[in-house]
């Protein structure tokens, strides 16, 4: 069967400034939270590898960008550093990083790809670290500050923009999991950072809007849908629907539909939780809704009402469980479930709760630890592993696009092999592969050549 998509269909990958420029100190970049955090913790990273060793693409970006085109990536979403734009807060522009994304952009456009720009990608200054981060409502002005500065320096040759990439994992992973800095546990912390995103974002919409930008401008969310264990269980389908309160709707529904779900609301006024709204914060949201969605997915949350009892501080696993089953098809390098009739099920849910506003997957892929035992005599990662987790997805997406959903794209988490945080290089995802222990020798996959006929013919056959 052909799987044939819609013409103008963006066929395209995603990576971020911070997990693929390297050079953290050079241009006068500024340090994140990243340089950071390794700088004083450099054990909590895979093999020791920091972000200032992030595949060179500061250096190197030309050959990435011509291998790129080579894979048949023709639009290419990555994030702008502030840190690298915006020198200390009080505002102070940087030449030298405005410049770089100038050039960055421009060879994007004469290779023929479309460049998306992403304002933020877990990626703060420190110089707000030190202020508390977003929990400082200081923050607000200030990422409108800097999303301004980047609208009016690139807005004429950028038609994509998106506030945030997946706003929810700094609260959950900063604030309750730990994996990120500043690794705490605390509820209303995690719920004060939570809001101060939602009001930037809303903010650089409406900033957009004031300045009369031509493009588009969206937000990238993580959608994990939940599954519960039993449908028929009552506290089972409790269950799944608050962490998808947690997880999913607390960004999704004010960034699309204006408006905070009540349930929310409820939720947290039990657990005794405070939102710092202060005077017109919610007009400002509910006026300020984006124009596209972007939806990261990777896995899917198997849940179950609680069957132990909860102890600790309080932490969104009050209310669920996780379960596992046989069978269940595992990414094992990553740990994550592969299951692809999520793309479908998420896609129903824009299309009949969110207005089918126009979205596109925006991030999607498979990270898998040593790569090289996959290469072939002339050094070619044999990732058919890979090539069967896109078209996995891609058929569910397919079926969807049918159905009416109103998807634009599939952009692949990565285009070339980059830096995972905490997980540095232990899994890669690239349709090209990096060396970073040779310069950051730049090779094709199995992968980049089958995406570049995707891309190429709108669509694959099975
Ligand atoms: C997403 C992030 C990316 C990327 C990806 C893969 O959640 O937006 O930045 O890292 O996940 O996950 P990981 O790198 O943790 O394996």
């Amino acid at each position: 069967m052909r799987y044939q998509f819609p013409e103008n269909f963006m066929w395209g990958g995603a990576s971020s400034g911070p997990q693929s420029e390297g050079g953290s100190c050079e241009g006068r970049k500024a340090p994140n939270e990243w340089d950071y955090w390794f700088s004083i913790n450099p054990e909590r990273f895979y093999n020791n590898v920091g972000p200032s060793r992030t595949s060179d693409f500061y250096h190197k970006y030309k050959e990435y960008i011509k291998m790129m085109k080579e894979a048949g990536v023709k639009s290419y979403r990555t994030s702008i550093q502030w840190s690298r734009v915006i020198l200390n807060r009080e505002g102070e522009v940087n030449p030298e990083g405005i410049q770089f994304y100038h050039k960055v952009i421009d060879a994007l456009r004469e290779a023929g790809i479309e460049p998306m720009l992403c304002l933020h990608h877990f990626d703060l200054p420190y110089y707000w670290v030190e202020k508390g981060g977003f929990e400082n409502r200081d923050i607000v002005e200030a990422y409108t500050h800097f999303a301004s500065v980047c609208f009016q320096e690139f807005g004429k040759k950028v038609t994509y923009w998106t506030t945030f990439n997946e706003p929810i994992i700094i609260p959950e992973t900063g604030y309750f999991y730990q994996r990120h800095y500043p690794a705490v546990c605390d509820a209303q912390r995690a719920v004060n950072v939570g809001y101060h995103i939602q009001l930037s974002s809303s903010c650089a919409v409406r900033e957009f809007k004031r300045l009369g930008m031509p493009g588009k401008i969206g937000i990238v969310i993580n959608l994990t849908p939940s599954y519960c264990e039993n449908p028929q269980d009552e506290k089972d389908v409790q269950a799944s629907k608050t962490v998808d309160l947690i997880f999913n709707r607390s960004f999704l529904d004010p960034s699309v539909l204006g408006v905070y779900p009540k349930e929310l609301k409820e939720l947290l006024d039990s657990e005794n939780l405070t939102v710092p709204v202060k005077e017109g914060d919610l007009d400002i949201i509910r006026q300020n809704t984006v124009d596209y969605l972007g939806v990261n997915y990777y896995h899917p949350r198997r849940v179950k009402a609680r069957v132990t009892p909860f102890e600790g501080p309080l932490m969104p696993d009050k209310y669920f469980e996780p379960y596992t089953f046989a069978g269940q098809k595992m990414n094992t390098s990553r740990g994550w479930e592969i299951y692809e009739p999520a793309v479908y099920d998420i896609a129903m849910n824009i299309k009949e709760n969110y207005g089918n506003l126009p979205w596109y997957i925006s991030e999607n892929g498979m990270g898998i630890m040593d790569e090289e035992q996959f290469m072939d005599a002339e050094g070619m990662v044999q990732d058919d592993y890979r090539i069967e987790f896109i078209k996995g997805h891609l058929k569910y997406l397919h079926k969807a696009i049918e159905e009416g959903a109103n998807c634009f794209g599939y952009h692949l988490w990565a285009p070339f092999d980059c830096w995972s945080w905490s997980n540095a290089y232990k899994n890669r995802y690239g349709l090209l592969r990096v060396d970073i222990t040779d310069g950051c020798k730049i090779t094709m996959k199995k992968s980049g050549k089958w995406f570049y006929t995707l891309s190429d013919t709108n669509g694959f056959d099975e």
